[in-house]
């Protein structure tokens, strides 16, 4: 327990340490990592314990580091189905929360609940130049973004098997992918120039907020290819399962997860502290998703 508080606090140190102005470092070479799939490493951390470990395009394929509280490629996801027609919208703000890049991501992802999971329609425009800052990865991650716009503070991907991060996604067998990893399971990262469209069901996501599969309210974030976190927004709810439209700023009777004001982490004792110990760690090695 005491550790858990240490890393809680030292987390929360560091999040609110982050801010849109600082720098976040020149990208990795981006030929590390698939194009297809969705790694969350950019590069295989030399230092120790990460050291010796096995790799599959710069991902670490073998638990290397023990976390506790992680199932890696055990925590398969549960298909959802019958899920309320509710619809999502998550609308990416003219300013972009980190401005290494040349231009302003502009876009939306919109997700509607249907009987077979959630049908989500990305449409982007504004990207980056590839050749120096693609491809492009995108996820729903933990937290909601909060009204400063800050996207560090959505943590990571949101990943309620407690799968962890050092797997690479494989879009052949997307259950065991974290489940909010978009661009793993559908099509991997952004390779588009200026502009891009994908239409997807995602089986694992859900609308219902009993689910621990739900991401209304939470954080969509796109990265570089080095994780750098270039924009985001939160998935609003735009209208309700009955059919009524919402209010654009309502996600319905939820408390959203925020890393503002009192920290809150979702999950269990053992989860958030190994979510915690995880994200020091990414901060460690300087490799904050
Ligand atoms: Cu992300």
């Amino acid at each position: 327990m005491y550790h858990s508080l240490l890393l809680a606090s030292t987390l929360i140190t560091l999040a609110h340490g982050q801010s849109a102005s600082q720098a976040q470092g020149p990208p990795p070479p981006p030929e590390v990592l698939s194009t297809t799939k969705s790694g969350v490493l950019p590069v295989l951390p030399t230092g120790t314990p990460f050291a010796g470990v096995d790799t599959l395009e710069g991902a670490i394929i073998n638990p290397g580091p023990v976390n506790p509280g992680f199932t890696g490629l055990a925590g398969t996801a549960t298909a959802q189905s019958n899920l309320p027609a509710a619809t999502y919208r998550a609308d990416l703000p003219d300013t972009m929360f980190d401005p290494y890049v040349e231009t302003v991501i502009r876009g939306s992802i919109v997700a509607v609940g249907t009987h077979s999971g959630v049908q989500f329609t990305v449409n982007l425009t504004g990207l980056p130049n590839q050749a120096q800052y693609g491809p492009f990865p995108y996820h729903i991650h933990t937290l909601s973004v909060p009204s400063d716009g800050n996207c560090t503070a959505t943590l990571g991907h949101l990943d309620p098997t407690n799968r962890g991060e050092y797997y690479m996604c494989d879009a052949s067998a997307p259950e065991t992918c974290q489940v909010g990893d978009l661009a793993g399971k559908h099509g991997g990262k952004i390779m588009a120039q200026d502009s891009f469209m994908t239409s997807f069901v995602d089986p694992y996501l859900s609308t219902d907020p009993s689910s621990a599969a739900f991401f209304g309210g939470l954080g969509f974030v796109i990265h570089t290819s080095n994780t750098t976190r270039l924009t985001c927004a939160n998935f609003e709810m735009v209208s309700g399962a009955n059919g009524t439209s919402g209010n654009a700023t309502s996600t319905g009777n939820v408390t959203l997860p925020s890393a503002t004001g009192t920290p809150e982490f979702p999950g269990s004792a053992d989860k958030n502290a190994a979510t915690v110990g995880m994200a020091v760690a990414a901060v460690v090695f300087g490799l904050l998703l």
